[in-house]
């Protein structure tokens, strides 16, 4: 499998920040899995900046394929990365002042009625967020979007940890995919983080062991 720079690029740049992390974790589907990547983590301004370029570069590489007019971060990790993404957006290569809006958690009953804050959800919404493990977080923003009428364009995460989803062998990603006819855009994936490990050799040979054994266990069988 070829790997692109910039993910080799992501890699690097989500482990020395420590979002990109080896060893024993306990992910929301139970499952045990020998990495995490902990968005949370891209605690500083610097790395926010850089982290929405990457989801900049991961949209703007999909060219025509995702037609979108706003952007949406639910809440909470998907929040500072979709702000993060659309300065970028603005600034960079794309220049495109695109709106964007999030969701509240908590019904609020003052002020400003609803749970959407931001730019009003109409046209093609496109979803940022962190990571599709089981494809859980993923289907209930979708949700959050359709019950508000506009039309789902896509969504864009950081990566896709290619998981089996649900009764199928299939990724939960490419079950999304064909379920609500939509793109879904990692920056990277399992595949590509094992590849990575297998470039550095002897540096990362027991986590690639450990990743190895995961992927036959839980990853998506195409
Ligand atoms: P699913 O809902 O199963 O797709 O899991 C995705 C969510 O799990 C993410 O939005 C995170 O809250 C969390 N998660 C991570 O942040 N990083 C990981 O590497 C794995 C998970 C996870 O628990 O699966």
């Amino acid at each position: 499998m070829a790997i692109e720079q910039y993910q080799r690029d992501f890699i690097e740049f989500a482990i020395a920040n420590g979002v990109l992390v080896f060893g024993e974790f306990t992910l929301k589907s139970g499952r045990q899995s020998p990495y995490f990547f902990n968005a949370g983590r891209f605690n500083t301004g610097s790395a926010l900046a850089k982290l929405g370029q990457y989801y900049a570069a991961a949209i703007h590489a999909k060219g025509d394929s995702i037609n979108y007019d706003v952007i949406f971060g639910p809440a909470y990790k998907g929040i500072p990365l979709s702000a993060a993404t659309v300065i970028a957006l603005a600034t960079g290569e794309a220049q495109r002042d695109v709106p964007y809006s999030f969701n509240r958690k908590e019904k609020k009953d003052h002020g400003e009625g609803g749970n959407i804050v931001g730019a009003p959800l109409a046209g093609n919404v496109l979803i940022v967020d962190d990571v599709i493990t089981a494809g859980t977080a993923i289907r209930e923003s979708i949700e959050i979007i359709n019950d508000t009428g506009a039309k789902l364009a896509g969504v864009v995460v950081a990566i896709d940890r290619q998981e089996k989803g649900g009764k199928s062998g299939r990724s939960a990603i490419q079950e999304i995919e064909s379920e609500y006819k939509i793109p879904i855009v990692a920056v990277v994936a399992l595949d590509t983080i094992v590849e990575y490990l297998r470039e550095k050799g002897a540096e990362y040979a027991t986590m690639l062991k450990a990743m190895e054994e995961y992927r036959s266990k839980y990853g998506a069988t195409y």
